[in-house]
C-alpha cells in the first residue's frame, strides 16, 4: 500500500497519508504529496482536494529520523509551495496534531479545517532546531506576530478552538471531520478563493516589540539557542520580502540541524519515547488499574493523590487520625486550587478532582483497591505497619508500592504475604508537577508488577525510569556525588557563589548550594545522622557543619548564605566562611565553566558507576532521571550524553 492514495468525492479529490504511527513527512511520504499534486492538477474532473491522515493523527511533523542523514529530495519548502501553487484549492483536514513540518504543510493550504480536540504547532526548538519550510515566514502572516512569536519560541501546540481564534484555521468541526472538510471544499468553489498565504501582507511591529521578545525569550531559553534563533528567522519575517525570510530560515534551519544542541534533543526525544516501554516487558499485560490507595496525606502524599486524580483515577487518602487527614486534605485541596488560580484547571474541573478523593482513617475502604501507594515517614518500622495492615486490607493480587526515597524497599517489603505485587515508586516533589518516576523492583516483584508500574506511570505521564536497589537509587545517588564534589570544589578555596554561578551558567536553574539553602539541609543531615548512628561510617560534610550551627537553609534565615528576611536573595555569608574557615583551604580561582564540566563529570562517573552495577540499564535512562528529576538541562541532553557516554 501507497502511503499516499487517491479517490474520488465527485469534483473533489481526497488525499489521504496513511505512515503510521504518526504520519511523519519521511521521503516517501513527500514524494507521494509532490505526485499527488501533479497528477490532480492534471486531471479535469478534479475541481478541489481535501487531505486527510489515517491514524491516530494528521502529520506530526518532518521525520526526526531522518534528521542525522543527507536531505533528500523533494525538499519539504518545495512542496509546501507546490501545494500552495497547486490550480485546484487544497483544504487540510486535521485531526490530532498538525506539528512542525505536518502545520508547515497545512499552511501550504489554501484552507485549514480541523475538528474540535485537534492541535496545531510548530514544536521544532523543542528539537533545538527552528521550523524549516516556512513556519516563521507563514505562520505570521495567518496570526501575527504576537501569536507567531509565542508559538513559534515556545514551541507549543494550541488547541483547535484557539487556533480558530488566531486564524491559524479556518474552520472547526465537532465531528465527522471528512464529511465537513468535503462540503468546505465545494462551498469554497461557489466563493472567490482567498489568496496563497505567502501572499498575504504582514503587518511589521515596531523595534521595541523584538527587544522586548528578545529579553522573555532569552530568560526562558534558559542557553538553548534555537528559540532565539527562531525570533531572529521571525523579525526576517517581518522586515524582508516572503523568498528572502524563507531563504534565511532555511538556512538557521540547516545550520541548527547540525547543532550540539540538536543532537541532545533529539537524543532525549528518543529515549523519552522508550522509557515508557522497556523492551525487557513486551508482551507482558498490566493489571487494571481503576482505583487506587494513597497512605499519609503529607505533601508527598498529596501530590501523588493529586497525580493520580489528574489521571482521572479515584484516590482513597488514608491517615493515621482525623487531625492529619484533614490536613492532607487540605493539601490536596490547595494544589487544586492553585491549578485553578494558574488557569490549569477550571474550577469545576477542580472540584471534581476533589469529588474523586475518599478520606479515611480506615484500612477497610481498600479493600477493593488496585494500587495502594505508601508515603509515609521515612522510617522502616512506620512503613512496615502500614504494609502489615495492608496486607490484611487489601486483595490478595492488589499492587503495593513504597514511595521511599532512601530506604532499601526489600526491608519493607519482608515478611510481606504475595510479596510478587510489592513494587518501589520513588516519585519526586510536587509529585504532580514533576514527571520523573523512579520504578524499584524487588527481588520477588513480578514481571506483571513491573508492568503495571510502567502502565502507572504512561498514565500518570511520566518518564517511568527503572532503577535498582541501591541508596537513593539512581538520582539521589547522583546528587549525592553531585553535593560532595561540589564540597570539595568549596574545600580547595572555590567560592560558594561561583560553583553556583558556575551551574546556573551552564542551564540549571539554580546551583547545588542555593539548591540546599532552599530545600533545607536537615533532610540530608538527618538521614547522615542515621546512617552514623546505624555504625556506618559517614565522614563530616560542610553541610553538617552548618547544620550544627543552626544554617538548615532559608527556612532558619540562612544555610550556605543569609537571607534578608523575607527575601530569597542568597547573600554570602561572612558567618559561613568564619565555620568553616578550618576546613578550607584559602581562595582559590576556577573558571566557571571548568566547573561545570568537572561537576557534570562527577554526576556521569556515578552514572557510569551505576551502569557498572546495572542498578540503570541504559546511559540514556540516567540522563532522563537528571533532567525530569533534577532540572538538569534538556538541550545538553543529560550528564551522560553530555559527557560522551552514549547509549
Ligand atoms: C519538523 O517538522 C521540521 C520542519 O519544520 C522542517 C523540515 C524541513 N518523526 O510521542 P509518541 C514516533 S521537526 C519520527 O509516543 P503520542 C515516536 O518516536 C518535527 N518519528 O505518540 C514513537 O515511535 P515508537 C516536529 C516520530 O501519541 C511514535 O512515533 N514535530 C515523530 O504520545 C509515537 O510517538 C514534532 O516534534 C517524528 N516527527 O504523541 C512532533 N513523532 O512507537 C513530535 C513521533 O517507535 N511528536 N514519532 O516509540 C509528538 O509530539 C508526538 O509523537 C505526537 C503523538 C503528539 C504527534
Amino acid at each position: 500500500m501507497s502511503v499516499v492514495s487517491i479517490t474520488r468525492e465527485g469534483e473533489v479529490a481526497v488525499v489521504t497519508i496513511d505512515n503510521p504511527p504518526v504520519n511523519a513527512l519521511s521521503q516517501a511520504v513527500r514524494q507521494g504529496l509532490w505526485d499527488a499534486v501533479s497528477s490532480l492538477d492534471a486531471d479535469p474532473q478534479v475541481r478541489a482536494v481535501v487531505l486527510v491522515c489515517a491514524g491516530r493523527t494528521f502529520i506530526a511533523g518532518a521525520d526526526v529520523t531522518e534528521f542525522g542523514k543527507p536531505p533528500q529530495a523533494p525538499h519539504l519548502p518545495d512542496l509546501v509551495d507546490r501545494i500552495e501553487g497547486a490550480q485546484k484549492p487544497w483544504v487540510a483536514a486535521i485531526h490530532g496534531s498538525a506539528l512542525g513540518g505536518g502545520f508547515e504543510v497545512a499552511m501550504g493550504c489554501r484552507f485549514r479545517v480541523a475538528v474540535e480536540g485537534a492541535s496545531v504547532g510548530l514544536p521544532e526548538v523543542s528539537l533545538g532546531i527552528v521550523p524549516g519550510a516556512s513556519g516563521t515566514v507563514r505562520t505570521p502572516r495567518l496570526a501575527g506576530f504576537e501569536a507567531a512569536v509565542e508559538l513559534v519560541t515556545s514551541g507549543k501546540p494550541v488547541k483547535a478552538a484557539k487556533a480558530l481564534s488566531l486564524g491559524l484555521v479556518d474552520a472547526v468541526f465537532a465531528d465527522d471531520l471528512q464529511a465537513h472538510a468535503l462540503a468546505y471544499a465545494r462551498d469554497a468553489l461557489t466563493r472567490d478563493l482567498p489568496p496563497p498565504v505567502s501572499v498575504r501582507p504582514v503587518t511589521a511591529p515596531d523595534p521595541g516589540f523584538w527587544d522586548e521578545k528578545r529579553k522573555a525569550v532569552a530568560k526562558a531559553a534558559k542557553g538553548a539557542e534555537a528559540p532565539l534563533r527562531a525570533l531572529d528567522c521571525l523579525r526576517k519575517a517581518a522586515e524582508a520580502p516572503f523568498a528572502e525570510a524563507l531563504a534565511h530560515e532555511r538556512q538557521t534551519f540547516l545550520d541548527l540541524r547540525g547543532s550540539d544542541q540538536a543532537a541532545a534533543l533529539r537524543h532525549v526525544f528518543f529515549a523519552e519515547r522508550a522509557a515508557p516501554r522497556p523492551a525487557h516487558l513486551k508482551g507482558v499485560d498490566p493489571l487494571p488499574l481503576r482505583s487506587a490507595g494513597v497512605i499519609g496525606g503529607g505533601t508527598m502524599g498529596a501530590g501523588i493523590a493529586a497525580t493520580l486524580r489528574d489521571a482521572g483515577i479515584p484516590v482513597t487518602l488514608i491517615e493515621r487520625d482525623d487531625e492529619a487527614l484533614k490536613r492532607g486534605m487540605a493539601t490536596l485541596r490547595a494544589i487544586f486550587e492553585g491549578a485553578v488560580k494558574r488557569g490549569k484547571l477550571t474550577e469545576a474541573q477542580a472540584q471534581d478532582r476533589m469529588a474523586g478523593v475518599t478520606a479515611t482513617t480506615d484500612y477497610a475502604a481498600l479493600s477493593d483497591a488496585d494500587l495502594v501507594i505508601e508515603a509515609v515517614f521515612e522510617e522502616i518500622g512506620v512503613k512496615r505497619a502500614v504494609f502489615d495492615q495492608l496486607a490484611a486490607a487489601c486483595r490478595p493480587d492488589a499492587l503495593l508500592a513504597t514511595n521511599t526515597s532512601y530506604l532499601d524497599p526489600r526491608l519493607i517489603a519482608e515478611g510481606l504475604q504475595n510479596p510478587e505485587r510489592f513494587i518501589g515508586l520513588h516519585f519526586f516533589s510536587p509529585a504532580n508537577v514533576m514527571r520523573l518516576l523512579e520504578i524499584v523492583p524487588v527481588p520477588e516483584t513480578s514481571d506483571r508488577t513491573l508492568a503495571t508500574g510502567f502502565a502507572l506511570g504512561r498514565m500518570l505521564n511520566k518518564i517511568p525510569v527503572q532503577s535498582g536497589i541501591c541508596e537513593g537509587f539512581i538520582g539521589n545517588r547522583i546528587l549525592k556525588r553531585y553535593r560532595t564534589s561540589a564540597e570539595a570544589l568549596v574545600r580547595k578555596g572555590i567560592a560558594i557563589a561561583d560553583i553556583d554561578a558556575a551551574m546556573r551558567d551552564y542551564g540549571l536553574a539554580m546551583g547545588p548550594f542555593e539548591a540546599q539553602d532552599l530545600g533545607g539541609l536537615d533532610i540530608a543531615y538527618l538521614q547522615r545522622e542515621g546512617a552514623r548512628a546505624a555504625g556506618q561510617d559517614v565522614p563530616e560534610t560542610l553541610g553538617d557543619v552548618l547544620v550544627r550551627a543552626g544554617r538548615k537553609g532559608q527556612k532558619t534565615g540562612g544555610g550556605w548564605y543569609d537571607y534578608a528576611p523575607g527575601d530569597r536573595k542568597p547573600q554570602p555569608s561572612a558567618a559561613v566562611a568564619d565555620l568553616l574557615a578550618e576546613r578550607i583551604a584559602s581562595p582559590a580561582a576556577m573558571d566557571r565553566d571548568a566547573i561545570a564540566r568537572h561537576l557534570v563529570a562527577e554526576m556521569a562517573a556515578e552514572g557510569q558507576a551505576i551502569l557498572d552495577e546495572s542498578i540503570a540499564a541504559k546511559a540514556s535512562d540516567i540522563d532522563l532521571v537528571e533532567i525530569h528529576g533534577y532540572g538538569f538541562p534538556r538541550w545538553r541532553g543529560g550528564p551522560m550524553w553530555a559527557t560522551g557516554h552514549r547509549g
